[in-house]
């Protein structure tokens, strides 16, 4: 039951994004054109990806309880110092579902300018929205997730937010929008199954992947390979009907590798758990960045 209703809210996440950003459904059309996949069901996802802000009523604290109620379970913690972000990852409940990468915004360790800016929307938030919806009502919780929780930012408050957090400015705009989706590489056919063969075949379709720190983010231990696109960028309405061009959602690629006890395993053989599991603080620190104007040029 649970299952049928977590698969609902999965697909009321996706519609969204998938129209958000295009790069998807071009990857995957090429995809199918090269033989890679037959269809898009063949697809493994490794992770999704959220990013709030924390202040009363909302944050991590608030938003995981979506998921911890669909059977999630709190994993390891993160911080990003330069950033000013916490984050967390969460197992999923059956190993199909992809782990989910909850991030918020240390709202208090920005300039007094900056919190006085998202407190302004946040304020009127007097209790935690997420406690309003009736967690077994799939399209209560699709719904959710792309409803406005405060007011339209001006083009002013989101500027000046930006200047001091790219993240923060993210956020005001684009809420709780799926922020990625991640594919599985090494899932794919020998040819393509490593971050640097499916890196090559990403560019040659025109996708323009995230430089920071280098195209390729590797763990410390070399298991866990990550790359990123950059984030689309979309035609945003701001309060008073005033128009601008700001980063929207991007798609990220994962390489796992089988932990060392498992390496004799064949492709057949190598489950889930035999490949490296959760994230890395130093990859990830540079995959936030596929939204910044540093990456996308605007
Ligand atoms: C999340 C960046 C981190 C990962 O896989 O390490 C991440 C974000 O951009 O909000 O996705
Ligand atoms: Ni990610």
């Amino acid at each position: 039951m649970l299952q049928n209703q977590l698969d609902q809210v999965f697909k009321a996440l996706f519609d969204p994004y998938l129209k958000r950003v295009p790069d998807v459904a071009k990857i995957n059309r090429a995809m199918i054109e090269e033989g890679i996949i037959t269809s898009e069901d063949d697809i493994v996802n490794d992770h999704i990806a959220f990013r709030t802000l924390g202040v009363p009523n909302l944050g991590i604290s608030s938003f995981e309880k979506i998921f911890l109620h669909y059977g999630y379970v709190k994993q390891d913690y993160y911080s990003f110092e330069e950033k000013k972000l916490n984050a967390y990852w969460y197992a999923p409940p059956m190993p199909h579902y992809p782990r989910i990468f909850i991030s918020e915004l240390r709202v208090n360790e920005l300039s007094n300018a900056s919190q006085d800016i998202i407190h302004s929307y946040t304020d009127a938030i007097v209790k935690d929205p997420v406690d309003d919806i009736d967690l077994n009502d799939p399209k209560a919780v699709g719904d959710f997730f792309y409803k406005p929780l405060w007011k339209l930012p001006t083009i002013e408050d989101y500027k000046q937010l930006a200047r001091e957090s790219e993240y923060a400015a993210w956020v005001i705009y684009n809420r709780y929008y799926l922020n990625h989706y991640t594919l599985s590489v090494h899932e794919f056919p020998e040819q393509y199954n490593t971050i640097a063969k499916f890196n090559a075949f990403l560019e040659h379709i025109g996708i323009s992947l995230n430089t920071a720190g280098g195209k390729i983010k590797i763990s410390k231990d070399g298991l866990l390979k990550q790359s990123s696109s950059v984030a689309e960028v979309i035609e945003a309405t701001f309060a008073n009907d005033q128009k601008m061009k700001i980063s929207g959602s991007y798609v990220e690629f994962a390489e796992r590798l089988p932990l060392p006890e498992y390496e004799h395993l064949n492709k057949n053989q190598l489950k889930r758990e035999h490949r490296r599991d959760g994230f890395e603080s130093a990859n990830a620190d540079k995959i936030f960045e596929s939204t910044y104007n540093e990456q996308t040029k605007i």
